[in-house]
């Protein structure tokens, strides 16, 4: 691990404009379940994959809004982790790192990272499902809620209000979508953390920086389906990989 380390220590200082791109292993420290955990309480039954989807929604309202609720209501108790203090000391170091998260949650930002690029939307950015009029963030509860919860409705339309995420079978945010593929395009390291890359298009943002010859080096637990065109692979949570990285770079 240690040479490793040394080897993607020596590729971060080398660069000079990196993209770190982030799935939801990024935040398991911070204790947000990733998405393909196992779910807790009423949605154990469920497969997020099928929650998170418009059918899901247009079928059951209440059931998918009650789950996006409680999970709000767990970002909101949740705190950035050590790995997201490094990505953005990654960002303060070198000024043109471009942040890109497939992550719903908002602990970049309170890490201190500007501006990330938000390939699969925000739990905080609920909008009109039928006229997309953006709609208020409801309140903090003092409880998640116990079972479905019934969506507010639109001030606009009266039609219910729907998470601001990215369903499946939904299309990426073009903007979002082109400023990482630009760059992606145009980095000279990538860094992927805690993603399965199992999710297109955002799993293909890795490979457009391989192709073009950026190194990938990769923060994972676990193997991942990019394991293979990844300059170093290391193993291990980004809580602690990633401070570590941060000090191989730049020691002292
Ligand atoms: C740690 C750790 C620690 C643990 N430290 N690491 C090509 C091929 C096949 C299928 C498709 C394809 N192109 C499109 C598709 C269909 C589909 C898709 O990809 N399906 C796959 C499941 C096969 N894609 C779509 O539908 C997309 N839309 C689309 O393609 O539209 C086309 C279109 C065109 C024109 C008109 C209309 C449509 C949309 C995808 C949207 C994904 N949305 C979600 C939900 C967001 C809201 C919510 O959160 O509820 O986004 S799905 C879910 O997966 C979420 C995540 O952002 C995304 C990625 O998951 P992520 O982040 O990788 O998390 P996990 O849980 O999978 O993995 C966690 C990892 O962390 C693991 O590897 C752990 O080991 C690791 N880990 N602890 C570091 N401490
Ligand atoms: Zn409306």
């Amino acid at each position: 691990m240690n040479d490793l380390l040394a080897e993607a220590g020596r590729l971060l200082a080398a660069a000079r404009r990196p993209v770190v791109f982030t799935g939801a292993g990024m935040s398991a420290e911070s204790g947000v379940p990733t998405f393909r955990d196992a779910q807790t309480g009423l949605w154990q039954r469920y497969d997020p994959e099928q929650l998170a989807t418009p059918a899901a929604f247009h079928a059951d309202p209440a059931l998918v809004w009650g789950w996006y609720e409680g999970r709000r209501h767990g970002v909101r108790r949740a705190r950035p982790n050590p790995g997201h203090l490094a990505v953005a000391a990654i960002q303060a170091r070198l000024r043109k790192t471009v942040v890109i998260t497939q992550n719903v949650d908002d602990l970049h930002e309170r890490g201190g990272v500007g501006a990330p690029v938000r390939l699969h939307g925000s739990l905080f950015a609920p909008r009109c499902s039928a006229c997309g009029h953006p709609a208020p963030v409801p309140g903090d509860a003092p409880e998640p809620p116990a079972g479905p919860l019934p969506p507010p409705a639109c001030a606009r339309c009266a039609a219910p209000v729907r998470p601001g995420v990215v369903w499946f079978g939904e299309e990426l945010p073009a903007q979002a979508l082109a400023a990482a593929v630009e760059a992606a395009s145009r980095c000279d390291l990538l860094l992927t953390v805690g993603t399965s890359a199992l999710v297109h298009p955002a799993a293909e943002i890795p490979l457009v920086a391989t192709r073009l010859g950026a190194p990938v080096v990769q923060v994972n637990p676990v193997p991942t389906p990019l394991d293979t065109v990844c300059a170093v692979n290391l193993r291990g949570p980004a809580g602690e990989v990633l401070p570590s990285l941060v000090r191989a770079a730049w020691p002292g």
